[in-house]
């Protein structure tokens, strides 16, 4: 599997991604504006606090002054009241925009996947997908809550500091920031050293979570052919080296925020030395050295969450790109411009020269022309591989052709609504898909203008009802995820129902290959036949008795129609439906 992806750090700021980040800030501007101007405010009261302890101690304490302490000590009181008003409204309303904005994304994916074209998904495994709408987006929300805003109010408050504490004592305030060359070299060695090991952790992960999706998925398999022993030992060794990952990220906090610690007293060591000095020669007051004290310790703490800071912006950067780019992949056109109206049905079908390729290179199709008239019954027969499933797929346009057309009652169909053009046609498919759900939902696939009688009568009429009855709770009995406790034959049936339901003027049918038990074999083919009862049908045919209910037969040999006609007219031919037959169908 492709990992690149997951790689790629770039820059921390990117201003295009961030113009378009900001679009999903726009519904919220008024919170959001809020939150800035609240965030400002609480910037300019953490600057009061030491300037109000200098006012204490060199106004009121030096003097004596018990009523002016009493008086700045209740200021003091009420401005830390102030303050966690203001903390608690600006971290909510931040934590609130910030969902708000990961759940409209999550919707945005989830729509932009449903209406990606099935290429799409050959190409990209379902991890991967997942992975955009769950992890990118909570990337996306952490550069939202503790990111771009929080350094925007840190930097004020480092500007703020600055200000202050010059307009203090500017000799004072050059001692302090004589260790700030050691601190940002010590922040530029961490961000460099942190950022690899956190693009380890998430490269890692990634890792771990396709081999445990294999692995689930597949467990049949596993525990069949006894690989428990290796699958474990290969998935320890990814869990170790995600382990790893992360004690390595632990090991440069560790060593990063204590060195932090050490300067920044460093500093406040400073202050004490040369404010002492200064204020046993009477040049300085106690108050300036108290208040630079606070002031420094202030000061420190956003530089050193800055590096930390830049690391989530880059994350972030990075997941936003990956995000867009899934944001910006074509979708299908499900109504081309210049559209056609489709024509009353009728229920014609043609190719004209269709040729197809999944890759580009191969075709699976090649120079396929047929024409079924209103209401027959066509069956599609040849070896596996011939490319009979591909053949339905043009026709609901799951697919487009590379070269040729598929006419619709006699209007090209990529002319067509999409929607309107599925909408016609009933398609049961090789494997059947079954939703978590009842069975009533996995009829009726949330269409609510299917009655429930007319989900019942479609289940009679292909036979499902018997069994369906049999369940405790008939039609609202639950089925587990992708219908594992349904057998495949039930499953069959299950899924002529929900073709029958939809009430479809064309029928598609692919024939499961799987073979099961001669009752049920009888419940299906009788099923399959009332199907196809007045309606154009294309069946994908491995069955005789359904070759048998069938007008004409299509023979597909290698992507070519190779051979056409009834089953007797074939059988005389002695080509290669006659060996087919011989192979497959005379049991
Ligand atoms: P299919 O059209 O799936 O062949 P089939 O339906 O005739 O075979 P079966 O009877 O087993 O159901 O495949 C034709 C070729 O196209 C085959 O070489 C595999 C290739 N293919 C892809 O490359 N991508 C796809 O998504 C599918 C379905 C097939
Ligand atoms: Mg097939």
């Amino acid at each position: 599997m492709n990992f690149h992806e997951e790689e790629i750090l770039g820059k921390a700021y990117d201003s295009r991604l961030m113009k378009r980040l900001l679009q999903f800030l726009y519904p919220y501007r008024s919170k959001v504006t809020l939150a800035v101007g609240l965030l400002l405010i609480a910037a300019i009261i953490q600057l009061a606090g030491p300037f109000l302890t200098k006012i204490a101690i060199d106004r009121y304490i030096a003097h004596g002054n018990v009523h002016g302490l009493k008086l700045i000590a209740m200021i003091y009181f009420a401005i830390l009241g102030v303050q966690y008003v203001i903390s608690f409204v600006h971290q909510y309303l931040t934590a609130w925009i910030g969902q708000n904005v990961m759940f409209d994304i999550r919707a945005k994916i989830f729509t932009h996947l449903q209406k990606l074209p099935l290429s799409f998904f050959d190409k990209n495994p379902v991890g991967r997908l997942v992975t955009r709408t769950t992890n990118d987006v909570e990337t996306l929300n952490n550069m939202l809550s503790s990111g771009v805003v929080a350094i925007f109010g840190d930097v004020f408050v480092l500007v703020g500091i600055i200000i202050v504490m010059i307009n203090l004592n500017w000799q004072l305030a050059l001692l302090t920031f004589t260790v700030l060359p050691l601190i940002i070299y010590a922040s530029f060695l961490f961000r460099k050293k942190v950022r690899e090991s956190y693009r380890k952790i998430r490269l890692r992960i990634a890792r771990i979570n396709s081999y445990l999706q294999e692995n689930i998925s597949g467990m049949t398999t596993v525990q069949i052919f006894n690989r428990e022993k290796k699958n474990f030992d290969r998935f320890m060794e990814l869990n170790n080296s995600y382990k790893e990952a992360h004690l390595e990220t632990i090991r440069y906090y560790a060593i990063f925020f204590p060195a932090i610690e050490i300067i920044s007293s460093l500093a406040l060591a400073l202050i004490l030395w040369y404010g002492g000095i200064k204020i046993i020669d009477h040049t300085l007051t106690l108050g300036i050295v108290v208040a630079f004290v606070q002031y420094s310790e202030r000061f420190f703490q956003p530089i050193r969450d800055l590096s930390d800071k830049y690391n989530i912006m880059q994350a972030a950067m990075a997941s936003s790109e990956r995000i867009f780019k899934l944001l910006d992949t074509p979708e299908q056109i499900m109504v081309p411009e210049n559209y056609l109206p489709l024509p009353p049905a009728k229920g014609e079908i043609e190719f004209r020269n269709v040729t197809f390729s999944y890759n580009g290179t191969d075709n699976v199709l090649k120079n396929v022309s047929f024409k079924i008239k209103p209401g027959e019954k066509v069956a599609v027969v040849g070896a596996t591989g011939a490319g009979k499933t591909s053949l339905i797929s043009l026709i609901t346009r799951m697919y487009e052709p590379t070269q040729g057309k598929i006419l619709m009652d006699g209007v090209d169909t990529s002319r067509l609504k999409v929607r309107e053009l599925r909408r016609r046609i009933g398609v049961v498919l090789q494997d059947v898909f079954i939703f978590s759900g009842n069975i009533e939902d996995n009829i009726r696939l949330g269409n609510q203008d299917i009655s429930f009688e007319e989900v019942v009568e479609a289940a009679k009429n292909v036979n499902a009802h018997k069994f369906i009855e049999k369940h405790s709770h008939n039609y609202r009995h639950k089925l587990s995820e992708r219908g594992s406790n349904l057998s495949v034959g039930q499953k069959q049936l299950l899924s002529f129902a929900r073709a029958l339901a939809f009430k479809p003027e064309i029928l598609i049918l692919d024939e499961a290959t799987s073979s099961v038990d001669t009752e049920t074999e009888h419940l299906i083919s009788d099923a399959i036949n009332k199907l196809m009862e007045f309606r154009t049908s294309l069946i994908i045919a491995h069955r005789l008795s359904t070759i048998q209910h069938a007008d004409w037969i299509l023979v597909l040999h290698k992507g070519e129609i190779r051979e056409r006609g009834t089953h007797q007219e074939l059988l005389k031919q002695g080509g290669i439906y006659y060996r087919l037959y011989q192979l497959q169908f005379n049991k």
